[in-house]
């Protein structure tokens, strides 16, 4: 089953047909009975051929992320880490017990699917970071898998790794969507993730890698997330990046960003003029 955020109200594409789940996001998303209630809304309205006009899903949730889970990542950000002496800090923390975990964005800063994203005025090298998002709800638990496009300055993190802020978070460094995958169970290693960045309709970078390449289990990063952080309408959580661009790629404006996970969907995003 999946959940579409849209200007209308959520609406629930199940088996084929899109059904009006006539709530706001928060209390929805964060029922207790939140599968068995999708299924019986479905089940009792005739549905609609098509879903419109859809948003980032995400009502007043933080979004958070997860760094390094990847051996990609790794590797990546010791080369770009080097000079600015932050290298072993990379590998620690990919091997350590306790997960980097960071913020990303305010749920009014996330972009979503169509919208353009931003690269910073100010950075010379910026990638974006396809991730399995979790969202997760206030009791830790998590309820569904969106996409997500962790969009990064990483010439301002190599330079220092305290820049990792600035790298992270700015106008239009977060995009979601397009829906929530709503599912109990865990999501299967084997779900493949792929990127592809065409410029003037010609692919300038592409990527592939499976959710199993993560080095860390999903209930792992939220509960070190949650243990001493509270969530009162939950949570969305980035769980990495498996893929990163050649080191001479960078964003361009007018580039367009196409994130696919088949059982969630594709999102899409180009970047902004400025
Ligand atoms: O420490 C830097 C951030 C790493 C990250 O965002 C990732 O691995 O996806
Ligand atoms: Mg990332």
């Amino acid at each position: 089953m999946r959940l579409y955020r849209t200007r209308q109200g959520p609406v629930l594409e199940h088996d084929g047909t899109f059904h009006r789940v006539g709530q706001d996001w928060d209390p929805l998303i964060n029922r207790p009975d939140l599968v068995t209630y999708l299924r019986h809304s479905a089940e009792r309205s005739a549905g609609d051929d098509r879903v419109e006009q859809v948003l980032a899903p995400i009502g007043s949730q933080e979004v958070w992320a997860a760094g390094v889970t990847y051996y990609r990542s790794r590797t990546a950000r010791l080369e770009e880490s080097q000079v600015g002496g932050g290298a072993s800090f990379y590998d620690r923390v990919y091997e350590a017990e306790r997960p980097e975990l960071f913020f990303k964005a305010a749920p009014w800063r996330v972009r979503g699917p169509g919208d353009a994203i931003r690269v910073r005025r100010d950075a010379r090298w910026t990638v974006p970071e396809p991730e399995i998002a979790l969202c997760i709800n206030p009791r830790a638990e998590i309820v569904g898998y969106t996409i997500g496009n962790d969009v990064s300055s990483r010439d301002i993190e190599g330079e220092n790794p305290l820049y990792l802020p600035q790298a992270k978070i700015y106008d239009g460094a977060c995009a979601l969507g397009p829906a929530v995958l709503v599912s109990s169970e865990p999501l299967p290693p084997e779900t493949a993730i792929t990127l592809r960045v065409t410029r003037g309709g010609r692919v300038v970078a592409e990527g592939a890698t499976t959710f199993s390449q993560m080095r860390r289990d999903a209930q792992e990063l939220v509960e070190y997330l949650y243990r001493e952080t509270s969530f009162p309408t939950g949570c969305v959580l980035l769980t990495g990046t498996g893929i990163v661009p050649p080191d001479d790629f960078t964003l361009q404006p007018g580039d367009e960003i196409t994130i696919d996970v088949p059982a969630i969907g594709t999102l899409r995003n180009t970047v902004a003029a400025s």
